[in-house]
């Protein structure tokens, strides 16, 4: 998968590709990550990218030329299957979306600041639009970050385990089981008997069971 991220500040999202999962997906050749500065596809000397709403109102916005100018050289280069513009206002990402969105191939997300883009960015050329939650964050940096972890680590190859991305919560529309490890016992809080049982059916059971536990317990929405 590649995946290309156009922003006014794409340094905030470096660290996050840095390490961890999404390093090494990178590494192994799995997820290919591009970041593209909106101020390099500027076209006067100010290295303009936003402007004053049209009919005021607080706040700048995000002008077309810039984001047409990177988007269509991008879309000459190779076909997306998707353009993904972060947003406050969009559907909220879930597993469901991010199992879906994690079967493309080529794939560009923008990042919003400030005001947010011209409306005729999104009319010309966004296909989706993601929001990560009901709350509202400075810019769609770190919401495009947070799509791209929940993307490359559904690619096949990523996770070492190749059931770890199955058993993880919601790919089941349940919670995860309580997880353990050494010590057995720590401080008098002991490893429930079941998991240092060798029994493997029964173990599966009662994970089966505490998610489904769990799920009634913390997220009684999810269980419909
Ligand atoms: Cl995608 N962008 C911004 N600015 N705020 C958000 C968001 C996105 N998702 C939740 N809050």
């Amino acid at each position: 998968m590649r995946i290309d991220i156009i922003s006014v500040v794409p340094e905030l999202m470096h660290s996050p590709f840095a390490g961890s999962i999404m390093k090494r997906a990178q590494e192994a050749g799995l997820a290919e990550v591009h970041f593209h500065n909106l101020r390099d596809y500027t076209t006067n000397t100010y290295k303009q990218v936003d402007d004053y709403p049209y009919g005021g109102g607080a706040g700048m916005v995000l002008m077309v030329a810039p984001i047409d100018k990177c988007i269509s050289q991008l879309k000459a280069e190779r076909e997306y299957d998707a353009v993904i513009y972060m947003t406050p206002d969009g559907d909220v990402l879930n597993q469901g979306m991010a199992n879906a969105l994690s079967l493309f191939q080529n794939i560009i997300v923008l990042c919003g600041h400030y005001k947010g883009v011209d409306q005729r960015v999104r009319d010309m050329f966004v296909t989706h639009e993601i929001s990560i939650g009901d709350y509202v964050l400075s810019g769609g940096e770190l919401a495009a970050a947070v799509l791209c972890d929940s993307l490359i680590r559904l690619i096949p190859g990523v996770l070492g385990n190749e059931t770890s991305a199955l058993t993880d919560s919601f790919q089941d529309g349940l919670l995860a089981p309580p997880v353990y490890t050494r010590p057995a016992d720590y401080k008098g809080h002991s490893v429930p008997d079941i998991l240092t049982s060798g029994n493997t059916p029964k173990v599966e059971t009662w994970r089966e069971e505490q998610a489904l536990k769990i799920t009634k317990q913390k997220r009684p929405d999810l269980l419909g």
